[in-house]
């Protein structure tokens, strides 16, 4: 596999822009999945920072529990240790910056080299010394139940509706994989692009690409749907399928659909969003300004 020596000169203390760059060289990568490690990193970020509940205030994407074992191994996050190691040569090169903004600026830079929207990082997060402060286990979503666990979850996190059906969108990439979650197969026949893909194939409305109709898969694994008008057999998780059933979820899956800009503009937010639930900045941080000017208003 393709690593950072490819690149090497030394790292100088908070040049994100260096870190970006590294991580976008080793995205490709031929003998992993579909070619590419971009979705499993969408997902390490997405993990990272979906145990957040506004109430406590605990979980988020601060500290990087998942190095222990008590967040780590949560077999929701099964599969994920793929993503933390294809990092770990960016974080030997640049030591300085903590793995909770690593994990999470791999997954911003992955949407972007996919095609995806710009979206709004700023760097500041503390790594965890050890895992008294990791979350509880199980506040990660679950593919088999419904539309009342999706919001039972995201509610928690503090979304809403339409933020939650923007952030499905990120279902065009990637797979599931039968030894990680139990599911198989990828949503879209382009997994490694950032598309609307998944609204319109979810859809059963037009713009769907054809009417889609979804079937129960006949297997030994979880319920999950299937289709197979592309020529490749595609999967919904039932989770999946609750966005059009449901009468408040269904307008934005068909929104997305039909207005590319408009689910580019509403994934950035609320993927910067996400990414910021539970992060405490130091005061002290002096590293921010030298990123962009974006992220400059970080202390
Ligand atoms: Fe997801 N997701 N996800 N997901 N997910 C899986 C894979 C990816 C659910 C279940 C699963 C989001 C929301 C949900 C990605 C991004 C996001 C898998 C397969 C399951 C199961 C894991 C495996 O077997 O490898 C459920 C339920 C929800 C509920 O809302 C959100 C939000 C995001 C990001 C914004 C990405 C990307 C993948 C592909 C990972 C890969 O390895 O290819």
């Amino acid at each position: 596999p393709k690593t950072q020596k490819d690149a090497a000169s030394p790292s100088r203390k908070g040049d994100f822009e260096a870190v970006r760059k590294d991580i976008a060289s080793i995205l490709d990568q031929p003998d992993y999945d579909d070619g590419s490690i971009g979705p499993v990193l969408v997902r390490l970020a997405w993990h990272a920072s979906g145990t957040y509940c506004a109430e406590t205030k605990t979980g988020g994407s601060n500290g990087a529990g998942m190095r222990y074992e008590a967040e780590g191994g949560d077999p929701a996050n099964a599969g994920l240790e793929h993503a933390r190691r294809f990092l770990e040569p960016i974080k030997e090169k640049h030591p300085w910056i903590t793995y909770a903004d690593l994990w999470t600026l791999a997954g911003v830079v992955a949407v972007k080299e996919m095609g995806g929207p710009d979206v709004k990082w700023k760097p500041g997060r503390t790594d965890f010394v050890d895992d008294s402060k990791c979350p509880p286990r199980g506040r990660l979503p679950d593919g088999a139940l419904a539309a009342d666990h999706l919001r039972h979850i995201f509610y928690r996190m503090g979304f809403n509706d339409q933020e939650i059906v923007a952030l499905a969108g990120a279902h065009s990439l990637g797979r599931c994989h039968s030894d990680r979650s139990g599911f198989e197969g990828p949503w879209s026949v382009t997994p490694t692009k950032f598309s609307t893909q998944y609204y319109k194939m979810v859809s059963p409305e037009p713009p769907s690409l054809t009417k889609f109709k979804w079937e129960k898969k006949v297997w030994e694994g979880p319920v999950q749907f299937k289709n197979e008008d592309l020529g490749e057999e595609l999967m919904m998780l039932p989770t999946d399928m609750a966005l059009i059933e449901d009468p408040k979820f269904s307008p934005w899956v068909k929104k997305y659909a039909e207005d590319r800009e408009a689910f580019y503009d509403d994934f950035a937010k609320v993927f910067a969003k996400l990414i910021e639930l539970g992060v405490e900045r130091n005061d002290s941080y002096d590293s921010a300004p030298t990123f962009s000017k974006e992220a400059g208003d970080a202390k």
